[in-house]
């Protein structure tokens, strides 16, 4: 059992966010929920569904699953398992609570519509000394750079710095994307970490399951390695926002009729 209790959810848990809340992600660039946003029950169903994937992990594509730890690909025990492209490999995930609410927790950041463009899960299997070390995402996608994005870690069951939570360092007004190495500096490592990070600002994200932490593709984070007994789990979702669409033929022309009548 990975929730340390039962939850029902309140009715007045549902996310609206405190302009508070969002005044201190636009200044730090990341954010942790204070509270569970889906029910113990909607929490298992979204479990469920990642822990089948790792079932299947040795069935995938190497391209999609992969161990994020020294060496991205090989046999036997990983130390930082990851499946990339989680809602095209278990498409039910689109329809669970988790994700309707994650995507209302993207819009609300964003300010619009928006578009789930990636989607991860990583797992910390339990007495794991790997951790997962400081980087920004962006450095994995630096095509992506300006792009108005947030990246959500759903938590899968409790977590805090005995099983690997987030960490975060604050965005200022110096922050850049920084140098990244292959983590220790070999090339048969997929994960990459930042150099030059000043650790000394870090702020450690305990949360319950069903709780999130939110960051921007800027924003330096860490996860520390798993000290106990169990895997730790998440889901990760990145959301952009979506371009708006162009308009059809037909309401352009009326676009400009009403435009002429205006001016004539
Ligand atoms: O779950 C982890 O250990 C790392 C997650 C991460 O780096 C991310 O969500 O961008
Ligand atoms: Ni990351």
């Amino acid at each position: 059992m990975w929730a340390s209790s039962r939850r029902p959810l309140a009715r007045d848990s549902l996310l609206v966010l405190s302009q508070q809340q969002i005044d201190r992600f636009d200044r730090d660039g990341f954010l942790a929920l204070d509270r569970p946003f889906v029910s113990t029950d909607d929490l298992e169903v979204a479990r469920r569904l990642i822990d089948g994937l790792f079932e299947r992990f040795d069935e995938l594509p190497s391209d999609l699953a992969y161990d994020l730890g020294d060496v991205q690909l090989h046999d036997g025990p990983q130390q930082l398992p990851e499946i990339n492209d989680v809602l095209r490999l278990e498409p039910r995930l689109l329809t669970t609570a988790a994700f309707a609410r994650c995507r209302d927790l993207a819009a609300e950041l964003l300010g619009n519509k928006v578009k789930c463009s990636f989607s991860h899960a990583i797992n910390k299997p339990s007495h794991t000394g790997a951790a997962r070390e400081w980087h920004q995402d962006l450095a994995d996608a630096p095509h992506l750079a300006g792009v108005d994005a947030v990246h959500i870690w759903f938590a899968l069951q409790d977590v805090n710095e005995a099983n690997g939570c987030m960490r975060f360092i604050p965005d200022d007004e110096h922050s850049r994307l920084l140098p990244h190495r292959q983590r220790g500096g070999s090339s048969l490592a997929h994960a990459l970490v930042a150099d030059g990070v000043d650790r000394t600002r870090a702020i450690a994200c305990p949360l319950q399951g069903g709780m999130a932490t939110v960051h921007r593709p800027m924003t330096l984070h860490s996860t520390g390695p798993n000290t106990t007994h169990e895997p730790r789990l998440a889901w990760i979702m990145h959301f952009h926002r979506e371009a708006p669409r162009p308009l059809s033929v037909r309401a352009r022309r009326s676009l400009s009729r009403i435009k002429r009548s205006l001016h004539a």
